[in-house]
């Protein structure tokens, strides 16, 4: 960080994205417009998000996305509201959206970045008011501007990520994101309309007491999975699983704690996707100082090869992850 103490607490977005913009080595101004898009989206999203119980726009909307899952009213309108604040800023030139059957190509010639994104997570708990998220993974394209996209500007490892964050609607609205120099939290003032910097350079705890997993499905899962939540039990570690995972993550990412989706006999691969779920949430992990693994390996190092492809996630605290992964590898 070579900006010094030219921010600080309660320092808007909009000027701490400028202010380190000469901190970024290709600081040609696209990549911070485009957190401004998406910083843009999350607020019109979270108004409808607060609204959701009034206006009668909850509820499933009576088509299912490419998954088979019900589609509910508000994933289709942060998807809709997202695409278009990336299709109309200009810095991207294709979208992959855990509602979108096929990659998105905006055909646009100057596009620089490709955007992978869940516009709004956690869709089991829409219609029950708690919280949920918007997850986005940033990347720049392979091939050069101006030609066609390719599968290799599309089927990116996470490690060439420039920037990814969440956006967590709950008690209090707040984007996290990383260009690769630590994570940074931005609490939203609604009566004003703006993010400010609450959260700044956020390191995650190396352990913690919390774990996250969903448990009613422990029958299906290797038994190191189970031996190890067996011994977060000895040691009387507390259990809270909300079922967004970025409110599970970013709970756990601030107090010390692990998130684990394991494989199931039903989802060998897990649940959570790699392009839009797992690579953003790892990307912030590994910035913040905790780790992200689909058991074997790094989640940032695994090639996609499909665009909604799966991937187990065990994700915190890096003592916690650690000793789980001896529970489960042991046990392999
Ligand atoms: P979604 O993309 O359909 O919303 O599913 C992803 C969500 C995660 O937010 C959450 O951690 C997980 O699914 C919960 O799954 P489960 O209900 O199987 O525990
Ligand atoms: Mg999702």
């Amino acid at each position: 960080d070579q900006s010094g103490l030219a921010y600080s607490v309660g320092t808007t977005l909009d000027r701490f994205i400028k202010l380190k913009q000469s901190d970024f080595p290709f600081a040609s101004g696209e990549l911070s417009q485009l957190l401004r898009d998406i910083a843009l989206a999350s607020k019109i999203v979270n108004r409808e998000t607060n609204r959701a119980g009034l206006s009668n726009i909850g509820g499933a909307f009576g088509q299912t996305n490419v998954q088979g899952e019900e589609q509910q009213k508000l994933d289709v309108i942060a998807n809709i509201r997202f695409i278009r604040a990336l299709s109309k800023g200009g810095e991207v030139c294709a979208i992959v959206s855990e509602e979108e059957d096929a990659v998105i190509d905006l055909n646009n010639k100057s596009g620089k970045y490709v955007v992978a994104i869940d516009p709004l997570d956690g869709s089991s708990n829409i219609d029950v008011n708690i919280s949920i998220g918007t997850i986005f993974s940033i990347y720049r394209r392979k091939t050069p501007v101006g030609s066609p996209i390719l599968e290799e500007d599309i089927m990116q490892q996470g490690t060439e990520q420039v920037a990814s964050g969440y956006v967590l609607y709950g008690s209090s609205t707040m984007l996290v994101y990383t260009t690769g120099f630590g994570v940074n939290g931005f609490t939203y003032e609604h009566s004003l309309g703006e993010f400010f910097l609450s959260h700044p350079m956020i390191k995650a705890p190396e352990s913690g007491s919390i774990y996250s997993i969903n448990e009613g499905t422990q029958e299906d899962w290797n038994p190191g999975i189970k031996e190890y939540i067996d011994d977060c039990k000895v040691k009387k570690y507390s259990a809270r699983y909300i079922g967004s995972l970025v409110a599970d993550f970013h709970r756990n990412l601030l107090k010390g704690g692990i998130y684990i989706y394991p494989a199931t006999k039903k989802n060998p691969n897990g649940k959570l996707r790699l392009m839009y779920e797992a690579n953003a949430l790892a990307f912030i992990a590994e910035q913040a100082g905790a780790v992200a693994t689909d058991g074997n390996k790094r989640i940032l190092e695994i090639q996609p090869t499909s665009l909604h492809q799966r991937t187990p996630l065990l994700i915190g605290s890096k003592n916690m992850v650690a000793e789980a992964l001896q529970f489960s590898n042991k046990t392999e």
